[in-house]
Order: structure tokens, then C-alpha cells, then sequence
């Protein structure tokens, strides 16, 4: 199945924390990294009290299930030093999110795929852009629509 991975960092180095979730992802079981996007820093969503974000988005093929590939990408999330506090909209070392599995919608006490936020998120719908710019959402959505309707707000390249 093809996959995009959502792959967030605000905290311990940033940049190092994204090139090192990018190298972990390569070593999933049965899975490819088929490729990613740039990095980009973005302003935080939610509280604007804490430092800008690194985003990128990476693409896998993988033959785990959607709960299978979740699993692993908490491991990572772990092993990178993720703290799992009561902070849903605060820092983290280190956020990886299934953006889209397949062509599936799946709804769940733990998965909701497509991510729910990522319509209207700039620092998702851009890096997606850069790797999938005729991907079109399981709904029937061009993702380039998204794009357009979709402000920047400082979202920039940075490597
Ligand atoms: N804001 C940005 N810019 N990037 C993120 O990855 C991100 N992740 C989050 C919240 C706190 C919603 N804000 C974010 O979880």
C-alpha cells in the first residue's frame, strides 16, 4: 500500500529530529521510502508559545496493516525521546502521522485516515505537493484544490 507520512518536530533539533525520522522510516518492516519531501519550518498550529515547527511529508509502500504501520511509528516517536504528556497542542521532539493509507477512509478509536487536520494544514498540503501533486484525496478531492484554498503563513523551505 502506498502511504504519506506526516513528520512534525518543534523541539531538540528540529531538522535533526525530522533527517533522523526519515532514516528510521527506511527501516520499517516490509516497507520502501519511496520518497520525501523537503524540509520546511512552519508556525506553530495552536499555541503560538512555542517555537516554529520542521514539517515534511514522506511517501512508503508498505504491506503492514494501518494499525501495524501506527504501531511502528510510535516506536519511532518513543525511541526519538516523544514524551507523551498532556500536551496535545504543545511541543514535541518528535510527531509522525498516517496522512493517507491507500486510497482508504478508516475511523477508529485510534486512526482516522485521512488526517483529520490535513485539508486545512499548510505545512502538510504543501510538502505532499512537492512529492504527489496529482494525488487526489480517497474522497474524489484534487489535492492541488486543497493547495490553492490553502494559505502559506510563512511556511518556508529550508532544506
Ligand atoms: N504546528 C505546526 N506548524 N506543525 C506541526 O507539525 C504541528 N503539530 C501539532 C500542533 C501542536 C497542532 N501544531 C503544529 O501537533
Amino acid at each position: 500500500m502506498i502511504s504519506f507520512i506526516g513528520i512534525g518536530s518543534n523541539q531538540s533539533e528540529p531538522i535533526k529530529q525530522a533527517q533522523q525520522a526519515i532514516k528510521a522510516l527506511t527501516t520499517l518492516p516490509d516497507t520502501t521510502l519511496i520518497n520525501c519531501s523537503s524540509l520546511y519550518s512552519s508556525s506553530p498550529m495552536g499555541p503560538q508559545d512555542q517555537p516554529d515547527y520542521i514539517n515534511a511529508v514522506a511517501q512508503i509502500d508498505t504491506q503492514l496493516s494501518a494499525i501495524e504501520l501506527l504501531n511502528n511509528l510510535q516506536q519511532i516517536e518513543l525511541s526519538q525521546g516523544r514524551v507523551r504528556k498532556d500536551n496535545r497542542w504543545g511541543p514535541r521532539t518528535l510527531d509522525l502521522d498516517i496522512i493517507l493509507y491507500d486510497n482508504q477512509e478508516i475511523n477508529n478509536l485510534r486512526l482516522t485516515i485521512p488526517h483529520y487536520g490535513m485539508k486545512a494544514r499548510e505545512f502538510v498540503l504543501y510538502p505532499l505537493q512537492e512529492i504527489a501533486p496529482q494525488l487526489v484525496l480517497p474522497d474524489g478531492t484534487p489535492l492541488s484544490q486543497l493547495v490553492l484554498a490553502c494559505d502559506k503563513n510563512g511556511l518556508q523551505r529550508v532544506k
